[in-house]
């Protein structure tokens, strides 16, 4: 009993701002999800009114009592981040969390040869993918008057090459070094910053990746676990580097893949 009533309120009295819900299938969905189960309250931000129109609709059928605050942010725009920060602190005293779950890349830059990558599509896919944390992290730290945590979602391509995923894997690896740059910087405000690795999680985003069926078999046949990893158990990990059973905590990337990343051959 007292085990159950801890962890139904991990994240009691906590305020997180989840950003990158496309759609139910989205890994940031899934850590909303997690943290609502914990007592937190969440805060969305998206991006396009596509996203905005199937976040208006989950809530309506996810959220029964309280509708949560929804706000538009394009992190690519400088005065949109701006806004929304803005919305955000007129409606919240203070903001103990957030989830950065955001990244872009033009599908042709995702196939054939990391060499092909043309400099509008690398400057994109760093720029959405791996400054919007920090954008991010600069936007919401006045707004962490308690201390914080942040939490950004990774993949292995950050540290092997792994076909096709290209322009984002080295996007992915400018993220786990700005993680470990934030954690520096903002740990003297009590505020953590941290990383989850996932493996890989059938979602839009992972749409534009080629090959990504033969990545999914590659897991369950090699990984420890001998299975992929769902976005809930993503979710579940978010939740608690935002809580403060993981205080201790920061500058870290946590492998949620089912073990993948520890295999020889
Ligand atoms: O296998 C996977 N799915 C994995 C995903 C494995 C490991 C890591 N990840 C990462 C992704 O790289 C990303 O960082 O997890 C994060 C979330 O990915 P997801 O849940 O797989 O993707 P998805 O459901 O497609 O959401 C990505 C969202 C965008 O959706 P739309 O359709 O609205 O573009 O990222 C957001 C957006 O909501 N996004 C932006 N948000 C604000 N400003 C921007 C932007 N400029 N660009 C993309």
């Amino acid at each position: 009993m007292l085990e159950r009533e801890m962890r139904l309120h991990l994240l009691q009295g906590k305020t997180i701002v989840v950003m990158g819900v496309a759609n139910r299938r989205s890994i940031a969905w899934a850590a909303a999800e997690s943290i609502r189960k914990l007592g937190g309250k969440v805060i969305f931000t998206y991006r396009s009114d596509r996203a905005g129109r199937e976040l208006q609709k989950l809530c309506e059928d996810g959220f029964v009592d309280e509708k949560p605050l929804v706000v538009q942010c394009d992190v690519q725009d400088e005065a949109s981040l701006e806004a929304a920060f803005a919305a955000i602190a007129r409606e919240t005293e203070a903001v103990d969390g957030l989830v950065h779950s955001i990244a872009h890349a033009r599908v042709e830059d995702l196939q054939g040869e990391f060499v092909d990558t043309p400099r509008e599509g690398f400057d994109l896919a760093l720029e959405t993918s791996a400054y919007s944390l920090v954008a991010a992290a600069r936007a919401v730290r006045p707004l962490m008057k308690r201390g914080g945590s942040i939490v950004t979602m990774s993949y292995l391509g950050a540290e092997r090459a792994v076909p096709n995923y290209n322009v984002m894997g080295v996007a992915k690896a400018a993220l786990e070094a700005s993680v470990r740059y934030l954690a520096r910087d903002l740990g003297a405000d009590a505020i953590r910053v941290n990383a989850i690795s996932a493996g890989p999680i059938r979602t839009l985003a992972a749409k534009g990746v080629r090959g990504f069926n033969d990545v999914l078999h590659a897991v369950e046949e090699r990984a420890p676990l001998k299975r992929n990893v769902t976005a809930e158990e993503v979710g579940d990990v978010t939740a608690f580097l935002l809580s403060d059973l993981a205080r201790g905590v920061t500058g870290e990337v946590i492998h949620v893949d089912g073990g993948y990343h520890i295999v020889g051959i």
